[in-house]
């Protein structure tokens, strides 16, 4: 570093608007940066434009530096002398945009179960047929773990070949979120890619001070593709990456991922293999284990609620006949002692 401002004579340094963090690239992550040095001030940038082309910084730089050295004068995006939301606004404008050798950004490490807080994905529902609307939140932490939270960012990938992106999809803010205290001002931030299926998703504290909390990060809602011939999972049809947590010194938080669940919070898990006939069913249909006693069988509709069924128990095999229930997909619940197997049915 001194060796290239030595050759190079006397220069300023340079940055790009909306790398707050000058990483190479622009992305959530400088949005956790313009929320810790919220409200910040120091020399304006002369001649500053919010375009993403190398321009001067002030000299002498702003007083403070963030935790990793970046000066604060990297987050004064549109070079006014204060940090503030209009700075955010220039990292969305110019989200994506990268310079020179585009840096990672640290992901959160994985934490430890019953020690870190949990990423949490809960559904109304665990299955979805075609050309339904499907809603998904997504919180973080429980009142027995939660999180010394200050901002967090990632991305939502929709799986195309489940989800229409030709239908809107879209990704919700809670209304009253447990993450701005008693009314904090916070920053939040949004960007949908339509035609990759990406949703990016910034959140900021802007008090300096983390808040030790729980609750949702946002509710995700999208619409199941048409001709998907059989009812889909929901877990499989997307995935939360990129994920950074940090709290206001902008260290990442450990957190641990959770399993899908739907809002009665049953935990679905997978176990022995079932074989299920027939499928679809009309009327009466038969379970079979691979070399298990079945010692139960639960059947939930798509809401979660459980189904009046009368069920013979056979040893490794079971016949379920239905009860007037209405024709639509059904979730199985087998407890075998080998574990609790999940299936579905199709009833007509
Ligand atoms: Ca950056
Ligand atoms: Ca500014």
């Amino acid at each position: 570093m001194w060796g290239m401002l030595l050759t190079t004579g006397m220069t300023f340094a340079q940055m790009y608007p909306g790398d707050a963090n000058n990483n190479g690239i622009v992305n959530g992550v400088d949005v956790l940066y313009i929320g810790v040095g919220y409200n910040a001030s120091g020399d304006s940038r002369p001649g500053a434009t919010t375009i993403f082309e190398p321009q001067n910084l002030p000299d002498p730089l702003w007083s403070d530096d963030f935790p990793d050295g970046v000066n604060y004068a990297y987050a004064d995006c549109d070079g006014n002398g204060t940090i503030e939301q209009a700075d955010a606004d220039v990292v969305w404008t110019n989200f994506g945009l990268t310079h020179g050798i585009p840096g990672s950004d640290d992901p959160s490490m994985q934490g430890t179960p019953g020690i870190d807080p949990e990423l949490r994905l809960q559904g109304n529902q665990f299955l979805a047929s075609g050309g339904e609307q499907v809603s998904v939140h997504i919180s973080l932490g429980t009142n027995l773990l939660p999180a010394n939270f200050y901002g967090a960012s990632f991305v939502i990938i929709l799986d195309s070949t489940l989800i229409d992106l030709g239908q809107n999809f879209e990704f919700q803010f809670p209304q009253n979120p447990w993450y701005d205290g008693m009314n904090d001002p916070v920053l939040e931030y949004l960007k949908i890619d339509e035609e990759a299926g990406k949703i990016y998703v910034a959140i900021s504290r802007t008090e300096q001070e983390a808040i030790q909390g729980f609750g949702r990060l946002g509710k995700l809602s999208f619409v199941i593709i048409e001709d998907v011939v059989d009812a889909i999972s929901i877990d499989t049809s997307f995935q939360v990456d990129s994920i950074v947590f940090v709290d206001q010194q902008l260290s990442t938080l450990p957190f641990v991922s959770g399993n899908f669940e739907i809002t009665s919070n049953r935990e679905v898990k997978t176990g022995p293999p079932l074989l299920i006939m027939p499928n679809p069913a009309e009327g009466p249909f038969e379970v079979q284990t691979e070399g298990w006693q079945i010692e139960n069988i639960t059947v939930w509709n798509a809401i979660g609620q459980a189904m009046n069924t009368q069920i013979d128990l056979h040893g490794e095999t079971a016949t379920v006949s239905p009860d007037k229930w209405p024709p639509g997909i059904y979730l199985l619940e087998v407890e075998t002692k080998g574990g609790k197997a999940i299936s579905r049915i199709a009833i007509r």
